[in-house]
């Protein structure tokens, strides 16, 4: 694989996409010996046919607010790739969106999916549009609009959107109102429904407490457990609070949830009704990390600053790409962190990553950490397929079954020779395989 030059092929393809071209420079550098040791890859050429996606589809969305004024939007699906099952990711409404960060999320859902041991092929969707401050008519308008548009290409056994950042169970709702009366039927073409209509149990925490469960198995293999940790947490979201809730339950103590504006240090840990009271906040479509410290006043809000300069044992970044740079990283470092989680996709910067790695640090990339969310719809879709639904306990334990073996995964194809396991190196790998496989299988289409 002669890596630069496919790079350099990339960016004139695609100028200016950096967050897309992130994402896939750390999954071929990770790949590249393996890619060598196999040269039906090449012969077939895998890499190329695996980094263009099958097909995009972009839109308006044309929108009237509660005082009458229209409003545009973009929407975009992208399918990436569906080897190993239908198209399968998220949605994401911010104002940040745009078809580079898309990519990056589509391409990193591919071998997220592949990890999860289920039939799920990579996708992504979302829009520009800015839940921040709107009324619930104005999220339906919106989410009845984008769904006109979107039923075209998604279904059951072809595209499974579900949620991501400014996109829960709300929205969920409203988007999956508008498909099944388009669409004339009703069988749970996106995840993340509500449990009285299709959703699975568990779903909701999903993220979170996958995330925790794959950081326990990465303590394991250092007889460690998160009993009496101090634990960091980024982003005050669906993922940050699965993961603040169940880090609390294994004995941890969590210190921080941050949100765009700056972060708050609550030093008697963010447990019990902390942790019900980020939920209101979250579902509140303010600018909000600041009232927590107003409610709980030993908690202090650090405005304009990130989390991760606070002295910690565990750091699980569950915000957005990008958050955790190579000052944040050495920070870490220097305060004795022993094992970074990514709950969110791509929170680590490469620089940051090189150095948690170059530290022999326990780091687990969001493709794995994460997975449990996408996992969980899997099981939704398996539920929905067999027109009934799992209690708790098996979500949950088969939930807990999915992480283990993703870890295990990572460590198959991510421990060196001195026993340190490169968990990105692992679960890029591990992802890759299964896709490529396929991909042969099938011939080239
Ligand atoms: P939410 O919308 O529920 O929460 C995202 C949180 O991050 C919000 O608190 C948001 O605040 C905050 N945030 C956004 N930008 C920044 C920033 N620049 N700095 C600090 N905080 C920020 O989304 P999720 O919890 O669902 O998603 C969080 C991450 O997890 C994303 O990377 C997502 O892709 C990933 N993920 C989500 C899964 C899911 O099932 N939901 C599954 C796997 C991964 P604000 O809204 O004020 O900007
Ligand atoms: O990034 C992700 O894995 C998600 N936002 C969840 C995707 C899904 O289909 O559940």
């Amino acid at each position: 694989m002669n890596l630069e030059k496919i790079m350099n092929d990339l960016e004139k393809k695609n100028p200016g996409e950096v967050e897309y071209l992130q994402a896939v420079r750390e999954v071929l550098e990770s790949i590249e010996e393996v890619y060598n040791e196999n040269p039906q890859f090449e012969s077939a050429n895998i890499i190329e046919r695996l980094v263009e996606p099958d097909r995009i589809l972009t839109f308006k969305i044309s929108w009237m607010d509660d005082s009458g004024k229209v409003h545009v939007n973009r929407g975009f699906r992208v399918q990436f790739n569906n080897a190993i099952g239908p198209y399968k990711g998220g949605l994401r409404f911010h104002p940040s969106v745009n078809l580079s960060i898309l990519k990056f999320l589509g391409f990193e859902q591919i071998f997220k999916n592949s990890l999860t041991t289920l039939p799920m092929g990579g996708a992504k969707g979302g829009s520009d549009f800015d839940p921040k401050g709107k009324s619930n008519a104005e999220i339906m308008r919106f989410c009845q609009g984008f769904m006109m548009e979107l039923w075209k290409i998604i279904g059951p056994e072809t595209d499974v959107p579900a949620g991501d950042i400014g996109v829960g169970g709300r929205e969920i709702g409203f988007l999956y109102g508008m498909y099944k009366k388009v669409a004339r039927e009703n069988s749970g073409v996106l995840t993340g429904k509500g449990l009285n209509w299709g959703g699975s149990l568990i779903r909701p925490e999903a993220t979170g407490f996958g995330a925790v469960y794959f950081a326990k198995e990465m303590l394991a293999t250092k007889k460690q457990t998160f009993e009496g940790k101090i634990v960091a947490v980024s982003g005050f979201g669906n993922v940050a609070w699965g993961a603040a809730q169940k880090a609390t339950e294994l004995g941890g103590k969590v210190v921080t949830i941050s949100g765009p504006d700056g972060y708050i240090y609550d030093p008697d840990g963010i447990s019990g009704e902390k942790i019900e009271y980020m939920l209101e906040l979250r579902a509140s479509n303010q600018d909000i990390v600041k009232p927590y410290s107003y409610e709980f006043p030993n908690a202090k809000f650090h405005q304009g600053k990130r989390p991760w300069e606070v002295k910690c044992d565990i750091a699980l970044p569950c915000a957005t790409q990008n958050e955790l740079n190579k000052e944040d990283a050495q920070n870490l470092i220097k305060n004795g962190v022993f094992c970074i989680a990514e709950g969110a996709n791509m929170p680590s910067t490469p620089e940051a990553v090189e150095l948690f790695i170059e530290h022999k640090i326990l780091f687990g990339p969001g493709k794995a950490v994460n997975a449990g969310g996408v996992a969980t719809s899997g099981l939704e879709m398996s539920q929905n397929a067999m027109k009934l639904s799992w209690p708790l306990k098996e979500v949950d334990h088969r939930l807990h079954e999915i992480m283990c073996s993703i870890h295990e995964s990572c460590v198959k194809y991510g421990k060196d020779k001195e026993g340190y396991v490169n968990y990105v190196k692992g679960a890029n790998v591990a992802g890759f395989l299964k896709v490529a496989n396929a991909m042969l299988d099938h011939g080239v289409i």
